[in-house]
């Protein structure tokens, strides 16, 4: 069993219904179980301005699925809700659920980078993630929260709590 921490994302058709009905899928993922999930949060759009915010929500999710089998349960989940593969990288989407870690494992293969690689740049992904577990480190012993504080104050204070779940 590993305990997974995921982050939901979405900023089309109605995002907030988007995430409250993909929480729902990933409950029902097989040998896996929902721990905690973070509030909602809103953020500005990382990579490309002219898009609608995004609203993301981390989800601590213990499971004995290894982590391609997990990969493709979540691919579905995102397609099941309209995603489209070849949209821009970075555009806007009405669903992406991304690994951010999976236990202390690091992988890298070309479906899939555990941590993900951007994780450290990004404060909408780590800023959810400290909420449900404020001391998480990544594999190499390095605490996330030391290096949210190495951000930009200004990214930081424009994420915002947006909802409960
Ligand atoms: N996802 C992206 C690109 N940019 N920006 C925010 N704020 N939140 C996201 O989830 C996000 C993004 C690509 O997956
Ligand atoms: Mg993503
Ligand atoms: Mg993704």
């Amino acid at each position: 069993m590993n305990r997974v921490y995921l982050l939901l994302g979405s900023n089309l058709a109605n995002p907030l219904r988007q995430i409250s009905s993909a929480l729902e899928k990933v409950a029902s993922i097989t040998k896996s179980y929902i721990v905690s999930t973070s509030f909602v949060y809103e953020t500005p759009p990382y990579g490309p301005e002219n898009q609608p915010n995004f609203f993301n929500v981390a989800v601590a999710l213990d499971t004995c699925l290894d982590p391609q089998s997990l990969l493709s349960s979540t691919q579905c989940i995102e397609i099941e809700q309209g995603r489209i593969r070849q949209e821009p990288r970075w555009g806007a989407r009405t669903l992406d659920i991304d690994m951010m870690l999976f236990g202390n494992i690091t992988l890298k293969t070309p479906q899939l980078t555990i941590p993900h690689y951007d994780l450290h740049n990004r404060a909408f992904m780590m800023i959810p993630l400290l909420e449900i577990a404020p001391s998480i480190c990544l594999p190499n012993g390095q605490r996330l929260s030391v290096i949210l504080g190495t951000l930009d104050h200004e990214i930081i204070n424009n994420i915002r709590k947006s909802h409960c779940i």
